[in-house]
C-alpha cells in the first residue's frame, strides 16, 4: 500500500549452552509476534544433544522463522581450565569470517543484529563492516552484567570487596572464581567480549525494573560504565511454548504449595556424596518433592545405585526423582510447587518471578551467586552462603533438611514471591516497563 510501516530484519546468534539458547528462543518468538522478520543464526555443530533437540521443536513450531546454519570453526582440545562450553564461546567468537558472507546473501537485507553478549567477537567486526547496527542480550543478571562490563578495568587482587560505582559492593565470596586467573578462558573471554558493549546500538536485559532497581538505575545513568549505550530491560522473557509443556502428573496429587522443586540446571552435576546427602536432606524435610537430578558420565546407570538402596522406600510415594531434564516451565506453573532449591542460573530465576514461587538459592558456578544475591535483595528467597561453591564442602542432610524446613514455613519470601509475579506480570502488561522497553526497542530498531 505504500503506508505500511517497514518490516525490520532482525538475525539473532544464540552462543551455546541452554541458558543462553532458551532466552535467544523466547525472544525470537516475541519479536516474531511483534511483526519482525526473523532469522536465528545457530552455530554447528550445537554443545549438546538437548540444544539440537530444543531448536528442531522451536523451530516445527514456528515454521515462519527462518534458520540459518553456521558452520563454526573447532578448537584446541580443552585444557585443564577449559571447560567444554568455553571453547565452544571461543569458537563461535572466531568464526565470523564464516558468518559474514552468509549474513550478506540474506533477503530481505538484516535491519539488525541481535546477540549473545558472550559472541561479540564474532559479530561486531561483521556489524561494523556491514553498517548494521548490533543489539546484546544479556542471558544474566543486570549485576552479574555490571561485573562483566568493567572486569577490564577492575583490580581483582587486594580487598575483599570490588566497588562499582552506583552499586552494592560486591563481595570477593561472589566472583566467579575464573575470574581470579586471567589465564583462565572464561576470564579471557569475558576481557576481550567487555571492551566490545559500548560499540552496540543497545543491550538488552532479561529482568525488569522492579527486580533489579538499583543497578538499572545504575547502568541506565551511566554511573556504572558511562559509555554503555541505551539497556532495554524487557524481562522476564517468556517461555515460547505459551504453557502447552508437560509436567510430572504426580503433581496433581499433591496439596497445593506443599511441593519442593530441585533443579541445578543443565550443566551442574553434585558429587556422588552431594546427591546422597541431598537425598538425605528431602527426606529429612518432611516435604514431597519433585528432584531433577543431572548426574555425571560416570554416574550413569540405575538412580537406585546413586541414592542407595533405602532411598526409594523410605521416601516411597513422597517424593519423586527425574533424571536429566523435565520442563521447568510447566513445573513451576502448577499450583502444587511450594519452593524451589535452585542453582540460580539466570533463566531459573527469571522464569521463577513469573510463577511467585520462593527460591532456596544453593548457587554452584559462574555468575550465579551474584545471581542469588539478586533473588535474597528481592525478598524472594534465601541463601545460605557458607555452603560454598560447587563441590567445595559437602553439606550434610541433617543441614539441608532443617534449611528446607524453616525456608518452606517461611511466610515472608512467600508473600514477596507473590508481589514478585504481580510485578513480573505488570512489567509485561500495556504501560508496564518491559512492554515499554520492548516497544522503544522495536522502534529504534525500524528507524
Ligand atoms: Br535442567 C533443566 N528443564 O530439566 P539456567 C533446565 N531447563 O526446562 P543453566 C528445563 O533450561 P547457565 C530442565 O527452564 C532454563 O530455561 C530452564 O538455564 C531449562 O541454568 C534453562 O537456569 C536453564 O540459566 O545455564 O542451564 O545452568 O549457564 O545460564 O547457568
Amino acid at each position: 500500500t505504500g503506508n505500511q510501516e517497514p518490516r525490520p530484519h532482525i538475525a539473532l546468534l544464540p552462543s551455546a549452552g541452554m541458558g543462553h539458547l532458551n532466552p535467544l528462543l523466547r525472544l525470537t518468538a516475541t519479536l516474531a509476534a511483534r511483526g519482525c522478520h526473523v532469522t536465528v543464526i545457530t552455530p554447528i555443530p550445537t554443545f549438546t544433544a538437548a540444544e539440537s533437540e530444543h531448536m528442531d521443536e522451536f523451530f516445527s513450531t514456528y515454521p515462519n522463522i527462518s534458520r540459518l546454519k553456521f558452520q563454526i570453526v573447532g578448537d584446541e582440545p580443552p585444557s585443564e581450565f577449559d571447560p567444554p562450553i568455553f571453547l565452544q564461546w571461543q569458537s563461535i567468537n572466531r568464526s565470523g569470517h564464516i558468518l559474514r558472507p552468509l549474513l550478506t546473501a540474506l533477503s530481505p537485507p538484516i535491519t539488525a543484529l541481535f546477540s549473545d553478549f558472550v559472541a561479540g567477537l564474532c559479530i561486531c567486526p561483521i556489524a561494523d563492516d556491514l553498517k548494521i547496527p548490533n543489539y546484546f542480550v544479556v542471558t544474566s543478571s543486570a549485576r552479574f552484567f555490571s561485573l562483566w562490563a568493567l572486569l577490564p578495568y577492575i583490580n581483582k587482587s587486594h580487598d575483599d570487596e570490588i566497588l562499582i560505582p552506583g552499586l552494592s559492593p560486591f563481595h570477593i565470596s561472589t566472583i566467579p572464581p575464573p575470574f581470579f586467573n586471567p589465564n583462565h578462558l572464561f576470564t579471557k573471554l569475558a576481557t576481550s567480549n567487555a571492551p566490545l558493549l559500548s560499540k552496540a546500538k543497545g543491550i538488552l536485559l532479561n529482568t525488569f525494573d522492579y527486580f533489579e532497581p538499583d543497578t538499572i538505575t545504575a547502568i541506565r545513568k551511566g554511573t556504572v560504565l558511562s559509555d554503555l549505550p541505551q539497556v532495554f530491560p524487557i524481562g522476564p522473557l517468556k517461555d515460547y511454548k505459551f504453557g502447552k509443556g508437560n509436567y510430572p502428573t504426580w503433581l496433581d496429587d499433591q496439596e497445593e504449595g506443599s511441593v519442593v522443586y530441585v533443579s541445578f540446571g543443565s550443566r551442574t552435576t553434585l558429587s556422588r556424596d552431594q546427591i546422597r546427602e541431598l537425598g538425605d536432606g528431602l527426606e529429612r524435610s518432611g516435604f514431597p518433592f519433585l528432584w531433577v537430578l543431572k548426574t555425571s558420565k560416570e554416574d550413569e546407570g540405575e538412580l537406585r545405585d546413586l541414592l542407595g538402596d533405602t532411598f526409594f522406600e523410605k521416601t516411597g510415594k513422597k517424593g519423586i526423582v527425574v533424571k536429566g531434564w523435565a520442563d521447568q516451565e510447566a513445573i513451576l506453573a502448577h499450583p502444587a510447587i511450594g519452593g524451589f532449591v535452585s542453582h540460580c542460573g539466570w533463566n531459573s530465576v527469571t522464569e521463577t518471578t513469573r510463577f511467585g514461587v520462593p527460591i532456596l538459592a544453593w548457587p554452584q558456578h559462574g555468575d550465579q551467586r551474584l545471581n542469588a544475591e539478586v533473588v535474597e535483595k528481592a525478598g524472594m528467597g534465601v541463601w545460605e552462603r557458607d555452603w560454598g561453591w560447587q563441590r567445595e564442602r559437602l553439606i550434610k542432610g541433617e543441614e539441608i533438611g532443617e534449611k528446607i524446613e524453616k525456608w518452606m514455613t517461611d511466610e515472608k519470601s512467600k508473600t514477596q514471591a507473590k508481589k514478585i509475579r504481580v510485578e513480573a506480570k505488570k512489567a509485561l502488561e500495556a504501560n508496564g516497563s518491559s512492554e515499554k522497553a520492548l516497544s522503544d526497542l522495536i522502534t529504534t530498531v525500524k528507524k
